[in-house]
């Protein structure tokens, strides 16, 4: 087992609906980059799953008639089944209705108590289901939730107070000495700014429900669904449990994933908690922007949401998970329409990538009986050389935007290679060596595009794994998901001679109807 772990979590989703396109965008973009440190020789953990406890969803369940467990049994499958569809490589699945996840929160409540972070009081305030968060008198707009715009309602209960007021100078500390942790960067100061205006101590229990874990000192209290929820990240790897190996060893996260909507409750709540419980926070957390549609943000509540499927099903998988992190600036809003997503299909897929590995294998059937030819002794010629520069750089310039989660540059590097492909079959026209009958030049130029493809395939397939071994499988090489040094096997001239490839169909054709 590798010594270099990798661990990265998606927020864990509510199972009040079924996953649309913003929850997937986050577990794609966590699956790339899972994918791609599994190539780099990392030993992997990515984990995602369900948030499932909660006033919301217990609502939810009672609207649809259903008992809570019942009801999120019966959504929990629709989740899989999206991630399966997306190809979602994850090594873990947490429901937070699961024991362990249970017995990991309470041990955490015990912890916590025993070290005099705990005590009880009575909250009087503002609480909103959809966001499950409260609100002060003063934070109300309109006296709507400032969130998310809904009603909120009055509460006024006993309930257990977590103190987090004391946390605000150890957390300005951590800022300041982890200034990675808080990513992208635009995200730091407003995080900054909320703690540097005060904190209240925060309610961690509510009576008026039970669809919860009950703390383990007062058991008529279930814990507040927010901190039930932010422990899946450890409590996946055991903490609170019999096994902690994993805890041990992947912990800290090197990455919490989450939209920007949240950012309040991983960079303040959560490390805050965690200090309390004598753990080390996360590495980081990366708060990505929002998917818009028609300038407005993509929500379930907002009733603009759009599942996979329909997408999956009209441009496949890879295109999918291509379009999502090619088209919106990971870190930004972005706005995604279907007809840049045909834009990006035909002309970065169908054309530049598919009509490549199509022209490719044709001519290396047609002038070399489909057979890889042997790597040419001769003087590479300038335009060799350019070849294979860019084949030579995306290594370095790939991970150099990876380390940063810029899956746009990453593909962007992987793209000047295979444009550059593109531009040498046109300028060395293999199809006119062939009429000259000039059949060592013919042999190097498919040698050195072939070999490029080879390349290409590699640093396409953390974002597109499917076409990235199909190409592999044409090549005639073996499964690329068996690659875990990645910078290795990129090196020049590795493609074996004599290799029988096949042609197969066009890996991503045309969508003619625009939109
Ligand atoms: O907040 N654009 O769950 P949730 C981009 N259970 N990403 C989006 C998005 C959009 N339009 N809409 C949703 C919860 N997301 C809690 C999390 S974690 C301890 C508990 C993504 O089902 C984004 O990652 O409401 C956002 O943070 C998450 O879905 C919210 O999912």
């Amino acid at each position: 087992m590798s010594d270099k772990t990798f661990y990265v979590t998606t927020p864990i989703y509510y199972v009040n609906a079924e996953p649309h396109l913003g929850t997937a965008y986050t577990t794609v973009a966590a699956d790339a980059v899972a994918r791609y440190r599994r190539m780099t020789g990392h030993d992997v953990m990515f984990l995602t799953g369900l948030d499932e406890h909660g006033q919301k969803i217990a609502q939810a369940a009672e609207e649809n008639g259903m008992e809570p467990q019942a009801w999120v049994d019966a959504i929990a499958p629709k989740f899989e089944a999206a991630w399966k569809m997306l190809g979602i490589s994850y090594d873990d699945f947490i429901r937070t209705t699961e024991p362990r996840h249970k017995k990991g929160v309470q041990a955490f409540w015990t912890e916590l108590h025993d070290r005099g972070y705990l005590y009880q009081g009575n909250y009087e305030g503002w609480y909103c289901v959809p966001d499950e968060t409260y609100w002060t008198e003063e934070q109300l707009e309109d006296g709507k939730c400032p969130q998310c715009g809904r009603d909120v309602q009055f509460i006024k209960e006993d309930n257990w107070f977590f103190k987090l007021s004391e946390f605000q100078q150890p957390l300005l500390d951590f800022y300041e000495s982890h200034p990675g942790f808080v990513q992208p960067e635009t995200r730091r100061n407003e995080v900054l700014s909320f703690v540097k205006g005060g904190l209240k101590d925060l309610s961690i229990s509510r009576t008026n429900f039970t669809w919860g874990v009950p703390l383990p000192f007062a058991e008529d209290h279930v814990t507040y669904v927010w901190i039930d929820a932010l422990l899946n990240y450890i409590t996946a790897l055991g903490y609170g449990g019999e096994d902690h190996s994993k805890f041990d060893r992947y912990w800290p996260a090197d990455y919490n994933f989450v939209g920007k909507d949240i950012i309040r409750f991983h960079c303040v709540i959560w490390p805050a908690m965690l200090m309390a419980a004598g753990v080390e926070p996360p590495k980081a957390v990366f708060a990505h922007g929002f998917l818009l549609t028609k300038g407005e943000k993509m929500s379930k509540s907002k009733g603009n949401a759009q599942t996979p499927a329909s997408l999956v099903e009209r441009f496949g998988v890879d295109a999918y998970r291509y379009y999502f992190l090619r088209d919106v600036q990971f870190g930004q809003d972005g706005s995604i329409s279907m007809e840049s997503m045909v834009q990006r299909y035909n002309g970065d897929l169908a054309n530049d990538w598919g009509n490549l590995v199509s022209r490719l294998l044709n001519m290396t059937e047609k002038y070399l009986e489909g057979l890889t030819p042997t790597a040419p002794t001769t003087e590479p010629t300038d335009a060799d050389k350019t070849l294979r520069a860019f084949a030579g750089f995306l290594p370095e310039k790939y991970e150099a935007a990876m380390s940063r989660l810029d899956y746009g540059s990453a593909l962007e590097a992987a793209w000047d290679l295979i444009k550059d492909c593109n531009r040498y079959i046109e300028n060395e026209a293999p199809w006119t060596l062939a009429k000259e009958g000039d059949t060592d030049r013919l042999a190097a130029v498919l040698y050195n595009t072939l070999e490029a493809v080879r390349i290409a395939a590699l640093y396409t397939a953390p974002v597109m794994p499917n076409t990235s071994a199909e190409v592999w499988t044409r090549l005639g090489l073996g499964d690329i998901t068996s690659v875990t040094d990645i910078v290795a096997v990129s090196a020049w001239g590795q493609l074996p001679s004599g290799l029988r490839v096949t042609k197969g169909e066009a890996l991503f054709p045309r969508i003619y109807e625009e939109a």
